[in-house]
């Protein structure tokens, strides 16, 4: 089954958004199959967001990204990654769609409530990032039998 990063960012968190987040995947059918609540090191973040080190906005990224505690989660369920995506709306809040996550509780590209992995390869790689494989816990939803066809 296929699996997904997830982590509501510090301002999801001083925002009282993590359990609004949650609710969320949990009533779309997905199953939470791990979970830590965190302040970043330094070094996570580095690795994290590797393909945004070099940019422009990176700075202001890190500093908001380590202002405070994030909840990092590992969600599965049938096409999570695009519907998990899709759910969180785009990266700049002010061209997300009502009904996203940052299209209801965003404003600004920067501090837009959570993070999701863009593909299933970048899912695989940020969960490794964060989570060891002994963490991720499996087991089964009673709801299942009335979601998966
Ligand atoms: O995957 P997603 O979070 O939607 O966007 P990315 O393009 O991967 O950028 C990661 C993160 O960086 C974004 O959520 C906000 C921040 N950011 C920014 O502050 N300014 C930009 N111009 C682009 C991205
Ligand atoms: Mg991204």
């Amino acid at each position: 089954m296929e699996r997904t990063f997830l982590m509501v960012k510090p301002d999801g968190v001083q925002r009282g958004l993590i359990g609004e987040v949650i609710t969320r995947f949990e009533r779309r059918g997905f199953k939470m199959v791990a979970s830590r609540f965190e302040r970043l090191p330094d070094a996570r973040v580095m690795e994290h967001y590797a393909e945004h080190v070099q940019k422009p906005f990176f700075p202001g990224l890190k500093a908001y990204i380590t202002s405070g505690p994030c909840f990092m989660m590992v969600w599965e369920g049938k096409d999570i990654v695009k519907i998990s995506r899709d759910m969180i709306g785009a990266t700049n809040p002010a061209g997300a769609a009502p009904g996203t996550i940052r299209g209801d509780f965003a404003l600004e590209i920067g501090m837009n409530v959570i993070h999701g992995s863009d593909s299933v390869e970048t899912a695989n790689r940020e969960i490794a990032i964060h989570f060891k494989p002994e963490e991720l816990v499996s087991y089964t939803r009673i709801d299942e039998q009335y979601l998966y066809e």
